[in-house]
């Protein structure tokens, strides 16, 4: 962008990587909107009065075929060039908001009636106020323990809905250290309106003391191996196990065979499903004994769980 136009801003911090392109977006999008509207309807103001029962307006029809032609083109054409534009300008910064860059610190988020929790990849947990580090990405995975929700930080321009049984991310890198509103903005019953907090950016250092100083005996994914146990999977995925089940090391980001010949890579919402819906992508060569998990394990502990198989490197057996 020009850094001499003076640059159209909602009222609003422009707190994330996105905020400023998306006020351009929203502010094009908004002067385009109001220009056709405005010149649609003086137009029809126009003619409703040029042509008016009893006017003595000339209603022969003079328009040859070729300029009909022209003129119907031409009012099709012009705005579906123009709606490109936009669609094109939107798609972009989809395209790069859909893609969290490798290495973002990532934070689980489990949206219930009616509260928002958050959990730092070092165990320490939050309710409805979410610290983040100043320039740093920052990914959000994010889960639903009952109905749909929807995270939405108006300082960031980004929403995104927390989904059960299912993972979406968000990714953003804030700008300005602050303290700013977050919602939900999905209707969610008795409680939506109240379903909200704060998000707190600090610089890095501030953020380090906070973690520290908020300190948990257990990082999500040290929480995740004694879960492990507790819930009987290292008896079958364990080292000294006899049954015929995968080793879990490395598992993570690659892609795995499934008996019915498809390839799956294996991320957070296919090693939910392999808990919750042993079914759905059993891994080639395998039996189909792995237990159903769905209803037994909360969405905080399969959080922990999927930590836990994600830390375990190629090789090692849980
Ligand atoms: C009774 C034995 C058994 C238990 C208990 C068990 N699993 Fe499994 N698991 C299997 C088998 C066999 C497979 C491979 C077949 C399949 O995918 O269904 C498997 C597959 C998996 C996979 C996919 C592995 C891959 O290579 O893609 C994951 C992840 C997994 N289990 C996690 C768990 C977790 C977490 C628990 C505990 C909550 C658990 N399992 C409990 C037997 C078991
Ligand atoms: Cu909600």
């Amino acid at each position: 962008m020009n850094p001499l136009l003076p640059q159209p801003r909602l009222a609003l911090p422009q707190l994330s990587n996105y905020a400023a392109e998306y006020d351009w977006l929203f502010f094009a999008m908004s002067v385009f909107s109001v220009v056709f509207v405005t010149a649609i309807f003086i137009a029809i103001l126009y003619f409703a009065i040029k042509y008016r029962a009893g006017s003595p307006a000339d209603r022969t029809d003079r328009i040859r075929f070729r300029s009909r032609v022209i003129l119907e083109s031409s009012w099709s054409l012009i705005p579906f060039v123009l709606l490109l534009v936009f669609f094109v300008w939107a798609g972009k910064m989809y395209v790069a908001w859909s893609m969290p860059p490798k290495g973002a610190l990532e934070i689980a988020v489990v949206g219930k009636q009616w509260m928002w929790k958050f959990q730092h990849p070092g165990g320490q947990r939050e309710i409805n106020t979410l610290h983040v580090p100043l320039g740093q990405p920052v990914k959000l995975v994010m889960t639903s323990q009952d109905v749909i929700h929807s995270l939405f930080v108006p300082a960031l321009r980004i929403k995104m809905d927390a989904i059960p049984g299912r993972y979406t991310n968000l990714w953003f890198t804030a700008k300005e250290t602050g303290k700013y509103h977050l919602h939900c903005a999905e209707y969610c019953g008795t409680d939506h309106s109240v379903m909200g907090g704060w998000l707190i950016v600090m610089t890095p250092a501030d953020y380090q003391t906070w973690l520290a100083q908020a300190g948990t005996d257990l990082s999500l994914a040290g929480a995740g191996a004694a879960l492990f146990r507790k819930y009987g999977c290292s008896g079958c995925h364990g080292a000294n196990s006899t049954v015929h089940a995968p080793s879990l090391g490395g598992l993570f980001g690659t892609t795995v065979r499934t008996e019915d010949g498809r390839e799956v890579l294996a991320d957070e919402g296919y090693i939910r499903d392999c808990i919750t819906v042993p079914g759905k992508n059993r891994v080639a060569g395998y039996p189909p004994i792995m237990p159903n998990f769905s209803g037994k394990i909360s969405e905080g502990d399969l959080i922990k769980l999927i930590a836990y198989i994600r830390s375990l490197p190629p090789g090692a057996r849980p």
